[in-house]
């Protein structure tokens, strides 16, 4: 991107935007009008909500702001700001229904690419506008990523239809990683469509650990279940322990204990629950519990950092795990391709150079992390996208699912969710303090 002429900016830029329109298309007229405005789940907004709030942004940030146009529909501002309405309280507004819906968010979009034709390009690819067209490509694939969680929640048949991920290709490997200690360079001050929260680049000290060389799988996490895991205080924080028994949680959101097994539901789907998947649906207190259960912990956001983008050759790091160059289908589980998780050792081709897999795509993965501003953080373009959440109640996941388009996701790319959140695609991998004769 920090080579492209203008031209050929405007071409990725319009290219991005229209791939996110493609996508939230696809999951509104998967279903039909009353099921787009019905709400699905207290967590979620109705799918008629988010479509205008895409547009509604897209309005605010490029045709406004950017193009200095005027207004199309001041008068919805308020209805689709996050932060005047809570989610619970969407479905009660007055808000445009599905026809308006799409007609608005297609008059927003012939300015949008109007804007973009004239946008001053020239320069530095982080001038203001270049960074806008990116932010709002990634604002309306992060509302598709929301849209497929509430196709996860809605009830009825299936109506999202997509082929099977690839099966295992990477030969034997060692179930863990050591990454030895030193000096990284977390964050980025160059990416040019990283968000403020990805800013700086800075220098940080991260001691040796071990990390698991692959999330954690559904087998795995059904013997924590079947152990007694979810009846034992033992494993669990007292936050994540009150939580369990205050909400009757007994395995993941989704799964069904049946005679024969375990079960789930996924799309509208029944099946069986594919034990070399990577498990997902957790929340960060049951990430934490099984990890303290098979002796280990979750990694630190540096540390889940350090062995995604480190390259121990040069010391330099990498914008991905495989390298700098874009994800294609050959590296990671993304972009809604597949709609579940690829098996552990899928993406041979997506692992970092010290040998760890599946780090993006795939599932979310929780880190031990508060959500908080580098050293040096501004905000940028405005407080709400993250300032306003920094602080001791988001815990920081990293790495993308398969609902995650790869605009909106990097080697720096920041999520944050409450630590009882599992209607979200989280998984999680362990990590540990070596064992002093790892480290000799
Ligand atoms: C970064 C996924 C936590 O969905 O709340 C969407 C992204 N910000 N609209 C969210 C976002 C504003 C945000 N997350
Ligand atoms: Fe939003």
């Amino acid at each position: 991107l920090l080579e492209l002429g203008p031209q050929d900016l405007r071409a990725h830029a319009a290219e991005t935007l229209t791939r996110a329109r493609q996508r939230s298309t696809a999951l509104t007229d998967a279903v039909d009008d009353e099921e787009l405005v019905r709400q699905h789940s207290k967590l979620m907004s109705p799918l008629v909500w988010d479509l205008a709030h895409i547009g509604s942004q897209e309005e605010i940030w490029l045709v406004r702001d950017v193009g200095g146009r005027e207004p199309l529909r001041p008068d919805i501002d308020d209805l689709y700001d996050a932060f005047q309405h809570p989610r619970a309280d969407r479905p009660a507004l007055p808000l445009l229904g599905p026809g308006e819906a799409r007609a608005y968010v297609g008059e927003v979009r012939q300015k949008a690419f109007d804007v973009l034709e004239r946008a001053p390009l020239e320069g530095r690819m982080l001038t203001r506008a270049a960074f806008a067209f990116g932010m709002i490509a990634q604002h309306e694939q992060q509302h598709d990523e929301t849209m497929l969680a509430t196709h996860q929640l809605r009830q009825g048949d299936p109506a999202l239809h997509a082929p099977e991920p690839p099966p295992r290709r990477a030969g034997d490997v060692a179930p863990e990683v050591l990454v030895p200690g030193g000096p990284f360079v977390m964050g980025t001050s160059v990416e040019p469509w990283a968000l403020d929260n990805e800013r700086p680049a800075h220098a940080v000290h991260v001691d040796a650990f071990v990390i698991d060389t692959f999330p954690v799988t559904n087998g795995q996490y059904a013997r924590f279940v079947e152990s007694g895991g979810y009846e034992s205080p033992r494993w669990w924080s007292e936050p994540g322990w009150t939580y369990v028994r205050e909400h009757g949680i007994t395995a993941p959101r989704f799964w069904k204990r049946e005679p024969d097994g375990w079960w789930r539901t996924r799309f509208g789907r029944y099946e069986r629950v594919p034990a070399d998947e990577p498990v997902v649906h957790v929340s960060f207190h049951e990430a934490e519990a099984y990890a303290a259960w098979a002796g280990k912990r979750l990694p630190t956001e540096r540390e889940w950092e350090k062995a995604a983008r480190h390259d121990p050759r040069t010391g330099r790091s990498l914008r991905y795990p495989w390298g700098d160059e874009e994800p294609t289908a050959e590296h990671a589980n993304l972009g809604q391709r597949h709609l579940r998780p690829a098996v552990a050792g899928a993406y041979p081709r997506g692992a970092s150079p010290l040998g760890v897999h599946q780090l993006i795509g795939d599932v979310w993965e929780w880190t031990s992390s508060d959500f908080t501003g580098y050293p040096g953080f501004t905000a940028f373009p405005y407080r709400e996208y993250s300032e306003v959440f920094f602080g001791p109640d988001y815990k920081v996941l990293r790495g993308g699912s398969f609902g995650t388009d790869s605009v909106a996701i990097r080697g720096t790319f920041r999520n944050w969710d409450y630590p009882i959140r599992r209607q979200i695609f989280s998984g999680f991998r362990c990590a540990r303090d070596p064992r002093p004769d790892e480290v000799a």
